[in-house]
């Protein structure tokens, strides 16, 4: 993997497992292993395989993404590199800080996508304009 995404702004996770005959679970708290304090959560489901989502960039926003259902890739880009991360695991969460180009392609059949974000939702924290993600990326 690349350094610059493993030293700030993407970064893959692996959760522990709290697992017996009876099945599994896995705990997520605030400033443990989610390094933010929650403000929303949302999920996406009901996808098609062929159809892409994202294709946008956040200026603050901090973001876990966890497949809990399923699979989907997450294409990044960040400073010129471009990285694709498969999340395939609920046990698996993808960090997304601080401005990171970002796709989620090739979602499986029943995919689940859970994501746990640092910020209320605003549009204005989005940059949907791949050009001007590369001006600011750039900058
Ligand atoms: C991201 C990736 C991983 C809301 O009203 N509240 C919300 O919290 C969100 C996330 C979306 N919306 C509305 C805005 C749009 O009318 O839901 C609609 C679909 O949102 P969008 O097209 O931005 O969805 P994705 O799947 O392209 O992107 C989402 C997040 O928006 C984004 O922050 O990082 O998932």
């Amino acid at each position: 993997m690349n350094g610059s995404f493993m030293q700030s702004n993407v970064k893959l996770v692996q959760f522990a497992v709290h697992g017996d005959s009876r099945g599994s679970l896995i705990a997520l708290e605030c400033e443990k292993e989610v390094p933010f304090c929650v403000r929303r959560t949302y999920y996406i489901y009901g996808t098609q395989p062929w159809t892409p989502r994202g294709f946008h960039a956040h200026r603050n926003l901090k973001q876990l993404l966890i497949a809990v259902s399923g699979s989907v890739n997450i294409h990044c880009e960040f400073g010129g590199v471009k990285q694709e991360f498969l999340l395939d695991s609920p046990d698996k969460g993808l960090l997304i800080e601080g401005l990171v180009w970002r796709e989620m392609h090739d979602f499986s059949e029943g995919a689940v996508l859970l994501v746990l974000a640092s910020e209320h939702y605003s549009e204005e924290d989005y940059i949907r304009d791949y050009e001007v993600f590369k001006q600011e990326d750039q900058a």
